[in-house]
């Protein structure tokens, strides 16, 4: 025992601090040595042999306490070491050693001057395997660590226990030694603790970090790699660094749980029974869509319960559906040949929004009932806007056969129809069309063409919708088609255009006539005739063109003995074959060279009206042609007039399986009699026979209650009169030339199935919302007794004179041709915004101006065409004036060429009536003359303008009148036409009185 036995007692005081000294290893710290474990000695070698010394003594508890103690203080030269076992490394890079000791000040012992020291040193060996005991020769390989000195750790009491630790790295050997030095200090080392610093394990973002040894030097951060838990899935790679410290740092990336898991405190757990996660996320399980279900937990989706489907791109998420019910309430409505199908939406649409329609029509043969896809054959039926994908509930389908039986399918389907395996669900109408005008004429080609004729050869129309009556063939010079064209009428499919000028170009075009109409003229052919040999005469050509103008001259004089024995225009040439009719800027006139040579052999008047008083009882009549409707059906919301047999009402229809309708009601008022019934509901039987979207449309009768009513379409706008009076010049002449359009085209429709109207006059026509014109008023004794305008005349009849022709007057000669006389009159009424034709004429003065030839002139802005197309009108002779189908053709051709509707000729137009050309001689002030002519809302902006005579009147152009305010273009003209009529009587000096 080499230690100093005086200083023993003072050291064991040390160790019973060691009790309260002895610190607890942290989690992330694992020991390589801990000599607190140790029991007994531990078994370290010392060199020299009187160095230290191994004590093991009890403490104040009488537990073992085992020290390495030295204390050699009174002796110089101390070099005395004292080293440990081989220590393994373990992996460890970088370790630390926790060193226990006491260490004795000098001057707290007396007589060691000169050879006490208070200093120690720690060092280590690094080696791949256990040394030996040879601490001698080692000694020198040994690489300090550091030097202790008593005063370490800060405390400056004598005697204590210090606790150091310092690290040591890299270490690169499998293990290594610890060993202390003593130069002559009293040391006691009571104990000893080497570890090393890890990581432990962690589970962060879904991925498990396992233990980690720190890095080398207490700097190093060390990468890790994280693996997901169970049932997740990386998202970006999960990484965190492990700090010298042994602390985690800096997560990133992280997992994810995989599809039908979901998170639950740092694992991923299986979805429920009734939950799914169809992806792997974030998300957590979702409970089972609607009509779905899931029989086992981890359910990635969840598959629809039976009769429910998902089509193909529903997300998982959607509920599962069914493909809809059929539709219901399917309306149709036929117009010709076509039909409009509305319907309701399904009642069940299957839990979906993606609702679409597909419409199937049939073409069913009346007798066997077979049908076939309306799509096979020739005709191509249009389906508006489209046959199949339907979102809306309607489809127009166009181009069906005339007078044919159809059967539609309206199926409904949406996106899992398909899936299902369903057959669609569908609602179904038949439907029988009605008339309507045959389609083109196609395929026209010539046979012979010689220098002055060209025979045309052609098929009938795909659809001729009815019996063909007649061809029309329009022809004209190429070079000269806005002057002249001919028509030469056909009955058959070929032609021969005679009369033609030899080396010339024609233009040829063919359209059929049916009772329905005509059709579209076919497109254009173009033939040139033959080329005029030259001629040479001589004796026997010379006889022969003299014969040939004899005979020629013969055959004229007979056919104008024949004319003259017929009874005029079209009825006395609707005996030939071919029927030509010259027409020429706008006038109709025979050409009798052409009838000579075109006007052969004629047909009957195809006839299908009938008049109902041909019927004993009218009620029989009625309800031959006209449906009874249950008055239980109808609803009575307002007045909006009386007739002449009672009120006029709007009110509203529904008839079963369809929607109510907006309807107007002729009421027949309480306390007539027979006769009355019989009129009243005479005009019913006829509005039944007509069938066209300018004829107002009868709905049905009711006869069987009280009160007895004629049931029709309702016409939002009313009368075409009292309409106009209510927009004064609101509208482009266009819009106007579009009523009058329609209003001859229901004319054409009705003169073509014979009847004459005999009251044709803007209040007997009315106008819906959408400005369509429709010609109405059918009674037969009506136009004698309940038209306030109808006049006795000396024959003794009730006559609208203003609206009638000279003929129609003078002896009842009603015809088409005097409601075309009439029509004249309805243009002016519109042109004019409603003015009363003749002004405050009387109808005496009426009938005497113009039987002596004057004509009512163009209204104020009235573009001179159809001026003179009113003339046409008003020819004297009815035979002269044109038929209603001209009279279309003419506007629809103002329509397509709008710049022909821009000449005003008003101060030029032929035979003006002077005398009604307002005369403003009468009018002293501008108020009154605005009054005159009817604009006297405007007598504001005038006195505002400065123009406060009539001198300064007739000094303004357009632009001054729109400077006033007048932002009507119909007003301006208006007002401008009266300012060039004030400007020309003044400067005529015919009206000296005009006050200026
Ligand atoms: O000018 P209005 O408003 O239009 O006044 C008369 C009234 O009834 C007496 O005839 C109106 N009227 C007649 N038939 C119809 C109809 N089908 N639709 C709307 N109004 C009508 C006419």
């Amino acid at each position: 025992m080499a230690s100093d036995p005086g200083l023993a007692a003072m050291l064991l005081w040390t160790i019973s601090l060691q009790a309260v000294g002895t610190a607890g290893t942290n989690s992330n710290e694992v020991n390589l040595l801990d000599t607190t474990t140790i029991t007994g000695d531990w078994g370290w070698l010392t060199y020299p042999s009187h160095g230290w010394d191994a004590i093991n003594e009890m403490d104040e508890y009488f537990s073992p306490i085992h020290t390495y103690q030295v204390c050699n203080v009174m002796s110089p030269s101390q070099n005395n070491w004292l080293r440990t076992g081989w220590i393994p490394r373990e992996g460890a890079r970088r370790i630390y050693i926790e060193v226990k000791f006491t260490l004795r000040d000098c001057n707290s012992m007396p007589g060691v001057l000169g050879t006490c020291k208070e200093t120690f040193n720690l060092y280590y060996y690094e080696s791949d395997r256990a040394a030996g005991s040879a601490i001698r020769t080692a000694v020198n390989q040994f690489i300090k660590i550091d030097t202790w000195e008593w005063d370490l750790g800060g405390g400056r009491r004598r005697l204590q226990l210090n606790t150091e630790v310092r690290g040591v790295g890299p270490l690169n050997r499998r293990g290594f030694y610890l060993a202390f030095q003593d130069i002559g200090a009293c040391i006691a080392l009571t104990s000893v603790r080497v570890y090393y610093k890890r990581c432990v394990g962690v589970s962060r973002n879904l991925a498990v970090f396992t233990d980690v040894v720190t890095g080398a030097d207490s700097s190093s951060l060390v990468e890790v790699r994280g693996q997901c838990v169970d049932h997740a899935e990386e998202r970006d790679t999960p990484k965190m660094y492990c700090s010298a410290e042994g602390e985690w740092l800096v997560p990133i990336g992280r997992c994810v749980c995989s599809a039908g898991f979901e998170e639950h405190r740092d694992s991923c757990v299986a979805c429920e029974v009734g939950f799914y996660k169809p992806v792997a996320g974030d998300g957590l399980c979702g409970k089972c869509p609607q009509h779905s279900h899931s029989e086992a937990r981890a359910a990635l989706n969840c598959p629809c319960d039976s009769n429910y489907y998902r089509a193909t791109d529903d997300p998982p998420a959607a509920p599962c559906s069914r493909p809809p019910s059929a539709p219901v309430n399917v309306i149709s409505s036929v117009n010709g040949t076509s039909v409009n199908l509305e319907w309701d939406r399904p009642l069940d649409t299957g839990g979906r929004s993606d609702l679409q329609y597909s419409v199937l029509c049939q073409k069913c043969s009346g007798e066997g009932g077979s049908c076939e896809d309306c799509r096979s054959g020739t005709a191509a039926v249009r389906f508006i806007p489209r046959q199949t994908g339907l979102t809306e509930p309607w489809v127009t389908v166009l181009n069906l056969v005339a007078h044919t039986n159809y059967s539609f399918r309206i199926l409904a389907m949406n996106a899992v129809t398909h899936v299902s395996n369903e057959p669609s669900l569908y609602a179904s109408v038949n439907i029988t069309t009605n008339q309507a005008a045959p389609s083109e004429v196609l395929a026209i080609r010539q046979e012979n063409t010689s220098q002055n004729s060209v025979t045309l050869l052609w098929h009938e129309p795909n659809q001729p919708n009815g019996v063909i009556l007649e061809y029309d063939i329009k022809y004209y010079e190429k070079d000269n088609e806005e002057q002249s064209y001919s028509t030469l009428k056909s009955k058959n499919t070929s032609a021969r255009v005679s009369g033609l000028k030899p080396g010339t170009k024609y233009i040829f075009q063919v359209r059929a006539r049916t009772s329905a109409g005509c059709g579209r003229f076919s497109q254009n052919v173009e033939i040139q005739t033959g080329k005029a040999a030259p001629l040479r005469y001589n004796t026997m050509t010379i006889l022969w063109i003299c014969m040939a103008l004899v005979s020629g001259l013969v055959a004229f004089l007979a056919i104008i003995i024949c004319r003259k024995r017929h009874c005029g225009y079209s009825k006395a040439f609707q005996d030939s074959d071919e029927e030509k009719m010259h027409y020429q800027n706008g006038h109709g006139m025979f050409d009798p060279f052409l009838n000579y040579y075109h006007i052969l052999v004629s047909f009957p008047d195809a006839r299908f009206y009938i008049d109902p008083h041909t019927y004993e009882d009218p009620c029989q009549a009625v309800h031959e042609f006209a449906r009874e409707i249950e008055a239980s059906r109808i609803k009575i919301e307002k007045i909006i007039g009386s007739g002449e047999f009672g009120e006029v009402c709007y009110g509203r229809m529904r008839l079963p399986g369809k929607r109510d309708i907006p309807v107007a009601l002729k009421t027949l008022k309480a306390g007539y009699t027979e006769k009355q019934k019989r009129d009243f509901l005479a005009e019913a039987s006829i509005m039944a026979q007509f069938d066209h979207p300018n004829v107002i449309r009868l709905e049905g009768v009711v006869t069987q209650s009280k009160p007895v009513m004629i049931i029709t379409e309702y016409m939002e706008n009313g009368s075409l009169d009292s309409f106009l009076r209510r927009h004064d010049g609101q509208f482009t002449i266009i819009q106007l030339v579009g009523l009058l359009r329609g209003i001859a085209a229901g004319m054409t429709y009705l003169s073509d199935l014979g009847y004459i109207h005999r009251d044709l006059a803007a209040r007997n026509i009315l106008v819906n919302s959408n400005l369509v014109c429709k010609v109405s008023d059918f009674g037969l004794s009506r136009v004698l007794e309940d038209d306030p305008d109808a006049a006795y005349t000396t024959s003794g009849g009730k006559i609208p004179i203003r609206w009638t022709a000279p003929e129609a007057i003078a002896y009842r000669k009603f015809s088409s041709s005097s409601d075309v006389w009439s029509y004249g009159v309805v243009m002016w009424e519109v042109m004019s915004y409603g003015e009363r034709p003749y002004w405050n004429l009387t109808n005496r003065d009426v009938i005497k101006s113009v039987e002596e030839g004057y004509r009512l002139p163009a209204p104020m802005g009235c573009p001179a065409a159809l001026h003179t197309l009113m003339l046409d009108c008003w020819q004297k002779d009815r035979n002269e004036r044109p038929r209603f189908c001209q009279i279309v053709t003419v506007l629809d051709k103002l329509i397509r060429n709008p710049e022909n509707l821009k000449s005003m000729d008003t101060l030029c137009s032929p035979p003006l009536m002077e005398r009604a050309i307002p005369d403003f001689s009468s009018c002293n002030s501008v108020d009154e003359w605005l009054d005159t002519i009817k604009m006297g809302r405007y007598k504001d902006h005038f006195a505002a303008g400065g123009y406060h005579t009539l001198g300064h009147v007739i000094g303004m152009n357009q632009g001054d009148i729109q400077r006033l305010g007048v932002t009507l273009m119909g007003h301006q003209k208006k007002i401008m036409t009266s300012v060039q009529l004030m400007r020309a009587q003044v400067l005529n000096k015919s009206v000296p009185s005009v006050h200026v």
